[in-house]
């Protein structure tokens, strides 16, 4: 995995909603119906992580911060360049959805599809499985009969043009935890 080749895109600032919780405090989150991912099967807090071959970083799991984003239109800049593929670490809660992803580069705006299967679903899109936690948490405790998904979703970029920016699907089903770019050719 060469680090070079990517960007990965710090979205610490954007974090707006906590979908992790530990066993010590499983009310510290909530993803979807009063439950979330159990921090003890995700990596470790801010680390970068490899997902056949593409990094990741992941976001803080700790008590009291934010690690998704639930997305509402957010505008992400990105650092201006040639990227030829977008790596999108997430999922959906209530369902599988399609929306619409907008990559804005210096001369055009593209609109594409943005798939991302429900976190419990066991019929996901065809995006990538990231992790599979055995369990999820609920202000209670554990539910077993759970398995908690994140996936990881790739979109096309026109490697021809400057990325400047991403503006995020506009529906809060749709949670991001973390955004890599594979650099093009320069
Ligand atoms: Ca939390």
């Amino acid at each position: 995995m060469s680090l070079q080749k990517y960007y990965l895109l710090d979205l610490e600032e954007y974090f707006n909603a906590d979908g992790i919780s530990y066993d010590s405090n499983p009310q510290d989150g909530l993803f979807s119906l009063s439950a979330c991912y159990p921090a003890e099967e995700l990596p470790e807090s801010n680390s970068v992580v490899d997902i056949d071959n593409i990094p990741i970083k992941f976001p803080s799991k700790e008590d009291g911060d934010k690690n998704n984003i639930e997305c509402y239109n957010q505008i992400l800049p990105v650092q201006p360049g040639l990227y030829k593929r977008l790596f999108v670490l997430g999922s959906c809660d209530n369902g599988n959805f399609e929306e619409k992803i907008e990559l804005i580069y210096d001369r055009k705006v593209e609109v594409q599809k943005l798939y991302l299967s429900d976190w419990i679903t066991e019929k996901p899109f065809t995006e990538k499985l990231a992790f599979r936690c055995e369990h999820a948490h609920s202000r209670d405790g554990d539910i077993c009969f759970y398995r908690a998904n994140m996936w990881m979703q790739t979109v096309e970029v026109d490697c021809t043009c400057q990325l400047h920016k991403l503006n995020l699907p506009d529906n809060p089903c749709f949670h991001v935890f973390a955004i890599t770019l594979e650099r093009g050719e320069n």
